[in-house]
């Protein structure tokens, strides 16, 4: 289904008296355990003897760093206009006796961009093997959002989708079916303000569920491709996987050179494409320093 007919049915107007009660749902919500962060340890820079490795990605702009820091403790840059980190940032948090390295990412709008602070992204998200992916949108622009969403679904089966800026919506008068989305999308959705740390405990409990395997994510992937394309890509992906075994989502790799992305042929010819295995991209790409709160 197209992002725009899946957001139809997804989005409304909110009437006064839903904005009434939404605001006072939230209130008397304040104090009950599930907004309780007690369980969470930020563990700052300190990512030793990790469990999981959790990729933050997104569009520019969406509040992913702010979701970093609240999980980590750390005091990653932000502000409101899009562009603001151009390296990944690294951090920890412990949750349910786990540790979890989290990965702070440029923000991109597609995997198939070639600027280069959007390739620190997708490089990341294509061959860094997170254990989980947790996706942050901005609720105010949800279809524009949704095309990161349907992409990065294509190439993983662990993802979150972290909907966030909940608050501009409500205040825009934006409804969101976040039960549906979830049912449509095959992840789990959590609608998060994540500037006030609404829905943080929410969302760390999915992480952790994705990352431990107790939640199955059933991601929704677009329509197959015609039979003899399909049997083309099949037989391109197996002599990348035979050339390239460390390589992950071979399947992409072999889509983008039947388009002819000239960067990725390059690549293969240059023997960089080889470098882009878990540990290459963790330890090769730049990182920046960061502050502890
Ligand atoms: N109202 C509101 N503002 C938020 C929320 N989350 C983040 N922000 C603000 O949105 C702006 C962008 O947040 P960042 O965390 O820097 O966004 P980002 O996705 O890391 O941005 P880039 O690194 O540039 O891609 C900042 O001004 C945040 O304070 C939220 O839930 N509600
Ligand atoms: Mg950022």
């Amino acid at each position: 289904m197209p992002t725009r007919s899946i957001l139809f049915f997804l989005t409304a107007e909110l009437s006064d008296k839903e904005k009434k009660m939404s605001n006072t749902i939230n209130s008397n919500c304040e104090d009950c355990p599930v907004h309780n962060l007690g369980n969470l340890t930020k563990l700052g820079i300190n990512m030793s003897q990790f469990d999981f490795v959790v990729a933050l990605a997104g569009n520019p702009n969406t509040g992913k760093s702010t979701v970093f820091n609240a999980l980590t403790g750390l005091r990653q840059h932000t502000g409101n206009w899009p562009g603001k980190t151009v390296t990944r940032a690294e951090g920890g948090f412990e949750f349910g006796n786990k540790r979890f390295k989290i990965v702070d990412l440029p923000g991109t709008y597609s995997l198939l961009s070639n600027s280069t602070d959007e390739e620190v992204a997708r490089d990341f998200i294509l061959f860094g093997q997170p254990d989980v992916t947790v996706i942050v949108v901005d609720a105010t622009r949800l279809e524009r959002n949704l095309n990161l969403v349907l992409q990065v679904l294509e190439i993983t089966d662990r993802a979150v989708l972290c909907l966030n800026l909940m608050d501009e919506a409500k205040r825009n008068g934006i409804a969101i079916d976040d039960r549906q989305l979830a049912k449509q999308l095959g992840i789990p959705v959590v609608p998060t303000s994540a500037r006030q740390d609404d829905g943080i405990p929410e969302l760390l409990k999915y992480i952790y569920e994705v990352a431990t395997g107790s939640y199955v994510c059933r991601p929704y992937r677009l329509e197959k491709t015609s039979p003899l394309l399909e049997k083309a890509i099949s037989q391109l992906t197996n002599k990348i996987k035979n050339e390239f075994p460390e390589l992950p989502n071979a399947r992409w790799i072999a889509l983008r050179l039947l388009e002819g992305d000239q960067k990725i042929i390059d690549s293969l010819k240059n023997g960089e494409l080889k470098n882009l295995s878990r540990n290459n991209t963790i330890v090769s790409m730049p990182k920046q320093e960061l502050v502890t709160a």
